[in-house]
Order: structure tokens, then C-alpha cells, then sequence
């Protein structure tokens, strides 16, 4: 098989620079290791920042988003038991977030790839890169056991943290930063209505939780917990009574409890992989870099740097260019330690350290109390909570 840019992973990174190559009629092929279903199915993300959803919109993948997705225009921050609204579109000249899960992203985007023709292999197993460093590279891969290759002229490292595109570059040539956090998120989907209608970030004593929402009747819940508990060790009785204990306010506020539907455990970290480039790879997304989900910034960051890179890609194929190759990865790592610093800020600010001592509590407390009453401090978290401009 040949294609112009070979694709590994079918996650945001890796569909949206398919759909975006397409649309300047640049040819591509996407391997996924897993099932269509599987991807289809799998909870993430939920917050997209103002360009994503603009970028979906501009490139007619943003049709059901529209109709689905949730505009919010404010997040709360709680601590002390009280709320302060940050008021993300006032902040920042009318601009918003917008709710709506990630796996319908990605619905989306297979949906209209695969109307317009384009291959996305499901089930390849074992890919491997191969000659990265010449003008002819190449990815082999099995699927039901029979190997195959898609020789191109690029391949896009798309398959997230756990892929084997960034292990492909030697390790003599790329430099790993990271930070793992030592308290992980315990997440839950409830079927009940929604207890806000903004998002909840809450400071407190026993530790961090969030209120965040799916639909009028799903919602998503997170708290902070020790990352080496299980899903077992958690009743739904002793889960709703951590997020009442966390969640009240002084004015009798509690949140609404439903059937709780789903449990998972996310760790937390912090990490970038540097350069993004090694001959003829270019990683993009968690392939290349992972933020605490704190921030919300994972998938937007994903999509940020396939902008990229597609932008580059399309300079080449049209013009012969190379030069937006060759800045690529300086340019989107910009935005990725930006994103990076605001997540861990966002991090250290509302979760409580193991240790931590009452100096660093009331840092904390100072910290909250001057971004809900400073103008340009509410303004910094706005900009990047609904994302910088890319330029
Ligand atoms: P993905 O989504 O991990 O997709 C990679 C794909 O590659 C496949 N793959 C392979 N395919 C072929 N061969 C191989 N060897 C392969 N190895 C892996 C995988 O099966 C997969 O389908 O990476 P991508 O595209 O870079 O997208 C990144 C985002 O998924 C991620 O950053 C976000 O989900 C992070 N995140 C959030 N981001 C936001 O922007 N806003 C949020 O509100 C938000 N909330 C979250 C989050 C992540 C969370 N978890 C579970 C870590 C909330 C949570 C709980
Ligand atoms: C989510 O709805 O899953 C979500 C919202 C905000 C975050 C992280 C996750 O910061």
C-alpha cells in the first residue's frame, strides 16, 4: 500500500490531520490498533477550548457538535466552602468552551472520513516505522495476522502515551521531561440531571473535586484519590458521600446523586517529549506530550499540534516548502509548555500534596482568592482555559 502521509492511531490527533490533509486532497492512511467500537466507546475528554470548536465548525465536522455540545461560558472555582464564578467569555472578548465528549468527536470525524473515502485500518496490530531517516519511510503492521506496509513520504506519530512512534526515535535523540503527580482522579458517569450549570472546580481539605456534565441526564464527576486505589474499593455510597463532604458549600448546596453508571482511575503526570521531529516521524498529541487533566488542555493540544503540522505538510505538498517541516516541532512545542505550565498550575493549585504542611495550604488559599478577585489573574486562567490563540 502508498499513501502520502501514513498515519499511526485513530485518536483525536491522528483523525483530525486525516480530515484536514483530505481537505487539501492530500492522501493519507490511518492504523488503529484497536476496534472501531472500542475507540468509539472509550470515555475521555470533555472540554473542547473556543478554536477547537471553531476548527470543527470551519472543516464541516462540527454538525452534530452544534446540536449536542453544551456552550458554556463560565467555570466556578469553590473553596472554603463558597464559589467564585470565572467568567471565561467576559475574561476573554466573547470567547467559550464547549461540552461534548471526546468519543463523539471522534464518531464525528470517523464518520466523515469514511464518507469521503478515506482508510482508517482498525484492528492493526504490531506497527512498527521503518528508514525515518531516508525520503521512503514506512510502517509494517499485521491485521488478522497477515503483515502488511504502507509505504509514504511522511509518518505522523499519532498513537498516544503508549504508542511506539516516540519509542522509534533512538533515545540518544530525544530529551524526556516529566512530573508524575502522587494522587491520581477517580471519575464517574451518573445518570442524573445536572448539578451545575458551569463547571465545578473545588479546593477542599480532603482534596480536589470536579462537577462536570455529558448531557440534561449524564454527568461527570471527578475526585482526587490515592493512585494506587481501585474501583473495587469504592461503594457508591462512600463515592457519594466523599463528593458531599468535598462539594458543600455554606449555603446547603449539595450535588444531585443518581445510579452511578461508570468508575475509572486516572493518573496523573505531566510529560514532553522533545523534538517532535526525527527524520520523516513527526509525533503529535499524548505520542508526544501529557498534561494533568486538570487544565482540559489534552485534546485541545492534540488538535493544536496537527493544525500544525498539516499547515507544514500542505506548504510542502504545494509548494515544495520545507521550511514549516523543519519549525514544526519548535513551534508547536510553544503552545505544549504553555499548556504545560497552566495545567500544572491549575494542579498545584487545587489538589492537596501528601505532606503538605499549612505554610503551603495557605499559599493555596492566597493563590485562589487572588485569581477570583484580581482581574488580570482571572484573565490569565481564562485565555488558557479556553485556549490561546495558535498563532
Ligand atoms: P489518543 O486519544 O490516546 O489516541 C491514540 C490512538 O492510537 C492508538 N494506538 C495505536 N494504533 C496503532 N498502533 C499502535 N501501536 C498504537 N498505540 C496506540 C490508540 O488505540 C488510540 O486510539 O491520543 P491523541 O489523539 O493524541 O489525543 C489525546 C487525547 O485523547 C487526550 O489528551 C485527552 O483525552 C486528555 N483529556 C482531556 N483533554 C482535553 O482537552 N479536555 C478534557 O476535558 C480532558 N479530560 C483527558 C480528560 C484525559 C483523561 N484520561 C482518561 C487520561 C479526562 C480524562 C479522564
Ligand atoms: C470532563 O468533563 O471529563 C473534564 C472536564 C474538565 C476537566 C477534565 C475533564 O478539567
Amino acid at each position: 500500500m502508498r499513501t502520502q502521509v501514513g498515519i499511526v492511531g485513530a485518536g483525536p490527533a491522528g483523525l483530525m490531520l486525516s480530515h484536514l490533509l483530505h481537505l487539501e486532497g492530500i492522501e493519507s492512511v490511518v492504523l488503529e490498533s484497536r476496534s472501531r467500537d472500542a475507540v468509539e466507546a472509550t470515555l475521555r475528554a470533555g472540554v473542547l477550548e473556543q478554536g477547537t470548536v471553531d476548527l470543527l465548525n470551519a472543516t464541516g465536522v462540527g454538525t452534530r457538535m452544534q446540536r449536542e455540545g453544551a456552550v458554556h461560558h463560565g467555570i466556578e472555582l469553590r473553596f472554603g466552602g463558597r464559589g467564585h464564578r470565572i467568567d471565561l467569555s467576559a475574561l476573554t472578548g466573547g470567547k467559550a468552551i464547549t461540552l461534548y465528549a471526546q468519543h463523539e468527536v471522534l464518531k464525528d470525524l470517523i464518520a466523515a472520513r469514511l464518507a469521503a473515502q478515506g482508510t482508517i485500518l482498525f484492528e492493526a496490530q504490531d506497527a512498527s516505522l521503518h528508514d525515518l531517516d531516508g525520503s521512503a519511510p514506512s510502517i509494517r503492521f499485521q491485521i488478522a495476522g497477515t503483515g502488511q506496509t504502507v509505504h509514504c513520504d511522511f509518518i505522523a506519530g499519532c498513537d498516544g502515551f503508549h504508542g511506539v512512534s516516540r519509542l522509534s526515535i533512538p533515545e540518544s535523540r530525544r530529551t524526556e521531561y516529566s512530573r508524575v503527580y502522587p494522587f491520581g482522579w477517580f471519575g464517574i458517569l451518573t445518570r442524573a440531571p445536572p448539578s451545575s450549570p458551569e463547571l465545578i472546580y473545588t479546593h477542599h481539605e480532603r482534596g480536589f473535586a470536579l462537577v462536570s456534565t455529558r448531557s440534561p441526564d449524564i454527568q461527570r464527576l471527578y475526585f482526587q484519590c490515592d493512585p494506587r486505589d481501585t474501583v473495587d474499593g469504592w461503594s457508591d455510597a462512600r463515592i457519594w458521600e466523599e463528593f458531599r463532604a468535598r462539594l458543600a458549600t455554606h449555603d446547603g448546596w449539595l450535588p444531585r446523586e443518581g445510579p452511578i453508571t461508570q468508575k475509572n482511575i486516572v493518573a496523573m503526570r505531566s510529560f514532553v517529549c522533545e523534538p517532535l521531529r526525527h527524520g520523516r516521524l513527526f509525533l503529535a498529541g499524548d505520542a508526544a506530550h501529557i498534561v494533568p487533566p486538570t487544565g482540559a488542555k489534552g485534546l485541545n493540544l492534540a488538535v493544536a499540534d496537527v493544525r500544525v503540522l498539516s499547515r507544514a505538510l500542505i506548504a510542502f505538498y504545494r509548494e515544495g516548502r520545507q521550511d514549516l517541516l523543519d519549525r514544526y516541532s519548535e513551534t508547536a512545542l510553544a503552545r505544549v509548555w504553555r499548556a504545560e505550565h497552566f495545567s500544572w498550575w491549575m494542579t498545584s493549585m487545587l489538589h492537596q500534596f501528601p505532606g503538605k504542611d499549612p505554610f503551603q495550604e495557605r499559599l493555596q488559599l492566597a493563590e485562589l482568592r487572588y485569581v477570583t478577585t484580581s482581574r488580570p489573574k482571572a484573565t490569565t486562567l481564562a485565555e488558557n482555559y479556553v485556549g490561546l490563540p495558535l498563532e
